[in-house]
């Protein structure tokens, strides 16, 4: 095209962008393509151009007619579409629309829903129970006396003397068990409390993932190859854990599980502290006491049971060092997962 006629092609444009209405439409073809219109005007020096410029000229501006006739069309369509729909005259539905906000899973609900998974695979139901909880289940039944030193490491909020919010899922165990027979093999997923001085490592709300399994002649064998299987699933096949002695009142023996630093693989690094070893989970052989409380014989049963720490295993699959981010709903935290 001819830098003239290029020129009025683009003017064209910007007006019919402009048009908002049939009215508008109708005096914008008049301009361009009535009697008296700028193509009216060109075709006339047309006429009156060297006969070597003719052919170019004729073609350009048959291109430029082209352009009009189908950018008025295309305008009227989008106009009436408005008028019949009742949407605003300047509305263009021919325009790409917004892509709409799309939601997607928290975290913490993703990597609680894959470590259920794990679990589901190797034959564990789920079930769940209430955050407000007794005093009974949440300690009693689970072998935390009254007054007894071993409640100072989960200290909570309390509704009176005998309602709490949970500070851990065991409370679900001891529900489970009270209703069903063994053999048992459950996990209680769940949000639970404590009354921590909140930082990057510590909150007064998080959540847990707890396992039970209960039968005729459970050892610890089983538990280790149980959550050995998991570290695998979850962290890869060349995951390795180390069990360290500890002290819970609901298991006996009791035991802390490290994973193997995928960080440094055992050499020691800023992730692991120097040490190669990452705290993953507790777990332990259900406490006689715990199984005497609802009504199981333990001298005809024995079980494992563990303990993991969502947030954490969130924050080391991630690199997350703060847990405060779980709960603080800023969507540029929340959005990277
Ligand atoms: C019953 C009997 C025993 C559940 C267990 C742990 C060890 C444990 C922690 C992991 C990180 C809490 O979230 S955390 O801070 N849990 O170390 N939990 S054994 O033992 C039970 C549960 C129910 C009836």
């Amino acid at each position: 095209m001819q830098p003239e006629i290029e020129h009025l092609a683009s003017r064209f444009r910007e007006e019919l962008a402009g048009v908002a209405d049939e009215r508008a439409l109708e005096e914008l073809r008049i301009r361009y393509l009535g009697r008296k219109g700028a193509l009216a005007g060109l075709f006339q020096d047309l006429g009156k151009a060297a006969a070597a410029e003719r052919p170019a000229m004729g073609k350009a501006i048959h291109a430029l007619e082209q352009v009009v006739a189908e950018g008025l069309a295309a305008r009227k369509t989008a106009l009436s579409a408005c008028a019949e729909e009742r949407l605003p005259a300047g509305f263009d539905p021919s325009l790409p629309g917004r892509r709409p906000w799309r939601g997607r899973r928290h975290i913490l609900s993703a990597v609680l829903e894959e470590i259920i998974d794990i679990f589901r695979g190797m034959g564990f139901s789920v079930a769940e129970g209430p955050e407000v909880e007794t005093d009974y289940y949440n300690f009693q039944a689970l072998n935390f006396p009254a007054n007894h030193p071993s409640r100072d490491s989960q200290d909570t909020f309390y509704v009176d003397d005998e309602v709490l919010l949970r500070t851990h899922t065991s409370p679900v165990q001891v529900r489970y068990m009270e209703t069903h027979p063994a053999p048992v093999r459950i996990v209680a997923p769940g949000r639970v409390y404590r009354n921590e001085a909140v930082d990057a490592s510590h909150a007064a709300e998080f959540f847990q993932l707890e396992g039970l399994y209960v039968d005729a002649g459970v050892t610890i064998g089983d538990l280790k190859t149980t959550l050995r299987q998991f570290a695998r699933e979850f962290f890869g096949p060349r995951a390795e854990l180390r069990f360290r002695p500890h002290f819970f009142p609901f298991t006996e023996p009791s035991a802390e599980a490290d994973v193997l630093c995928f960080n440094c693989g055992g050499e020691g690094c800023r992730i692991c502290g120097g040490t190669g070893w990452i705290e993953l989970l507790g777990a332990g052989m259900v406490h006689p006491n715990v199984f005497r409380a609802v009504g199981y014989d333990p001298e005809r049963v024995t079980g494992f049971a563990f303990g993991i720490g969502i947030e954490r295993m969130a924050m080391q699959r991630y690199g997350i060092e703060d847990i405060r981010l779980f709960l603080e709903n800023d969507v540029r935290f929340l959005s990277q997962f």
